[in-house]
């Protein structure tokens, strides 16, 4: 249930009680990490909390009451992602334990039976690990070739670049974020799906960076795979959804064995369930999966729309402000970017000035951000990272800029 007063965009900290803790300094926490982990706002934690006071039984297994409850939230849970992502059916829509997952079983799965000697899988250069280590692992076994996309100066996909690999190799799989975690560039997702599909070739699509911040709708994108995680978009970690059109996801064969994906086992072998459970072996994690409904429900209640707005004005405003610090590199100048900014300041290095910033009660993130071949193609190897959501104010960013001036002054003198 939405609560009855929906937050205006510019004030949604109240709804975060974690965003209201003090920080050793005194201040108020500046939480500026969303990329890496969201926060939950009261909604979602009432919600699961809720389930586990009231209801908390095993789904799709028991007919007593408790059981009946939990399945039903449970599948309510998957409607609402249907929903969210313009599904055409919940069959489409597969509970995981986030992005990773959700690539790892496209690959085990559909991978496994479909690439092999001969095939090339084409990987862009922006990728995060968990969008090309499945695909590092499996060609190990099955020996097709990896060919990496290669992006501009701008941080952009180079799709000219693209066509031609897709029209001088035998490319069975595209593999694409639709928004890098490190330069934050959003890609034209609609347009390489239409350019693999052109050439013959499926195409995967993380979209771990994405789903949070703007309305997603797989069947106008024309993916034939979409995986995000539940805790970049305010529900809990443990839970994640990979999307697949209902064909590729019948024809494929089955990941995980266990517990629920089958619908006969006999000594000799089995035969699966229908779709969804065929591939959600085991217990799912069915209090996060309900979570992830009510967060979907507050994101639309507040709107994505007027999500993707607020965190583009704060991206803007923060872009200004960290402009004028003296020294900063700031990685990607796409125009169509996302809420994060990665940057290195002269040569202090990324965690020295993490820390710096925590002491001054602001969370960000240092590191390679899960992307080493995209840091090593940028000449560093490591950034720091400010990240935003619908909660963040422009008083978050004047901190951040604040802060940064005085870690200049600090590593100076
Ligand atoms: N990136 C970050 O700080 P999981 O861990 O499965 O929920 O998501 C993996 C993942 C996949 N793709 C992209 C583009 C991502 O950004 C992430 C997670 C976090 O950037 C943690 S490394």
């Amino acid at each position: 249930m939405i609560p009855e007063h929906i937050p205006t965009i510019l004030n949604l900290k109240s709804d975060f009680p974690i965003l209201n803790q003090h920080h050793q300094t005194g201040n108020l926490l500046t939480y500026l990490d969303s990329a890496a982990s969201s926060q939950m706002p009261n909604i979602v934690i009432e919600a699961m909390s809720d389930y586990h006071r009231r209801y908390h039984a095993n789904v799709h297994r028991g007919i007593h009451q408790l059981s009946e409850l939990a399945t039903e939230a449970y599948e309510l849970a998957r409607k609402k992602v249907k929903g969210f992502i313009n599904a055409k059916s919940k069959r489409e829509v597969i509970f995981t334990k986030g992005t990773t997952e959700g690539i790892n079983l496209v690959v085990h799965a559909w991978g496994r039976a479909n690439l092999g000697q001969g095939d090339v899988v084409l990987v862009s250069q922006m990728e995060h690990h968990s969008n090309i280590v499945p695909y590092q692992i499996l060609a190990q076994e099955k020996g097709f070739t990896i060919r990496f996309i290669p992006i501009t100066p701008m941080g952009e996909i180079d799709l000219l670049a693209y066509q031609q690999l897709l029209a001088d190799n035998p490319v069975k799989l595209v593999a694409v974020t639709h928004c890098s975690n490190v330069l934050g560039t959003i890609n034209p997702i609609a347009e390489m799906a239409r350019l693999a599909h052109k050439y013959g070739a499926i195409i995967v699509v993380d979209g771990a960076q994405s789903t949070p911040h703007m309305s997603v709708d797989v069947q106008a994108l024309d993916v034939d795979f979409f995986a995000f995680s539940g805790h970049k978009m305010c529900a809990p970690t443990g839970v994640g959804v990979l999307y697949g059109k209902q064909a590729l996801l019948e024809a494929m064969p089955s990941f995980l064995g266990g517990g629920s994906m089958i619908n006969e086992v006999t000594w000799d072998g089995f035969t699966p369930a229908e779709l969804p459970a065929k591939f959600e072996a085991g217990t799912p994690n069915i209090a996060q999966a309900i979570g992830l409904g009510y967060a979907i429900d507050y994101l639309q209640a507040i709107g994505m729309d007027n999500i993707h707005q607020h965190v583009q004005t704060i991206t803007t405003y923060a872009l200004e402000g960290l402009r004028q610090i003296p020294s900063i590199r700031i990685y990607g100048d796409s125009p169509s970017r996302g809420g994060l900014i990665a940057f290195t300041l002269s040569n202090i290095h990324a965690h020295d000035l993490s820390q710096a910033l925590d002491f001054e009660g602001i969370a960000v993130r240092s590191g390679h951000h899960c992307a080493q071949p995209l840091h090593r193609l940028l000449g560093v190897n490591a950034t720091t990272r400010a990240s935003f959501y619908l909660y963040t104010t422009k008083a978050d960013i004047d901190r951040l800029v604040v802060a940064l001036g005085k870690v200049v002054q600090f590593f100076k003198g």
